[in-house]
């Protein structure tokens, strides 16, 4: 018998982010042909649009949901709805290998059950970003975000409790799955602007998928 010195380490694919959060490098590689495929009829139900901020400006980042419930911006604020408002009809629903996903990148981070009811897909060109904000439209903040990278890489500014703290800077790559719970769940968080290249699967652009429980 042999005495493993590390049995108490991550293996080296998992890098902790400080208290809940888990960076699982290249967790989604083996589902990223499926999740792709089923992309294009998502989006032909409930295209990529640049929502408002509540204050009236255009958001950099194109985006659309899937599931029971999608991410909404407009004049009114922020919210979750059961109905797509460019079409008036509900999100398409989540496909059950993108659920799969999911729900086993939050079990290897420790929130076995997760089912997720809204999935929202953020679709970034060169130049786009997303400023620090908290994620704070879902009703039970005892409940995880499972984030997805696809395509280019990025820089992910990863703040604390308070805005004006200063962030860390973590790369994400395609593939790569981030699981935000437990104390990480309210941390602020954004995203630098996209810089240019091209990604052999998805060319000139990034999309992230965080999957999330709404209600
Ligand atoms: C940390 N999206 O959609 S995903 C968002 O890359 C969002 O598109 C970014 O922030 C993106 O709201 C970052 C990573 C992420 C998602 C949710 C979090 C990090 C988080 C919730 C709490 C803390
Ligand atoms: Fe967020």
């Amino acid at each position: 018998m042999t005495i493993d010195l590390f049995a108490d380490q991550p293996p080296d694919w998992q890098e902790g982010l400080g208290d809940g959060a888990l960076v699982l490098r290249g967790f989604a590689l083996p589902y990223a042909a499926a999740l792709l495929q089923a992309l294009p009829s998502l989006l032909a139900q409930a295209p990529l649009r640049h929502m408002l901020t509540p204050g009236g400006q255009p958001m950099s980042v194109a985006m659309s949901s899937c599931g029971d419930y999608g991410w909404v911006s407009d004049r009114r604020g922020y919210r979750y709805a059961a109905q797509d408002p460019v079409s008036g009809l509900p999100w398409p629903p989540l496909p059950a290998d993108w659920l799969q996903l999911a729900a086993s990148a939050a079990a290897a981070a420790g929130f076995a059950g997760f089912a997720p009811d809204a999935c929202l897909i953020n679709c970034y060109q060169p130049g786009a970003r997303m400023a620090l904000h908290q994620d704070r439209d879902e009703r039970d903040f005892s409940q995880p975000i499972v984030s997805v990278s696809l395509g280019l890489p990025v820089v992910f500014l990863f703040g604390s409790l308070q805005r004006s703290e200063r962030a860390q800077r973590v790369p994400l790559a395609h593939g790569d799955v981030v699981v935000w719970g437990g104390p990480a769940r309210l941390r602020y968080h954004g995203v630098l602007p996209l810089q240019p290249g091209s990604h052999p699967l998805l060319g000139a652009q990034r999309l992230n998928l965080t999957f999330r429980k709404a209600r």
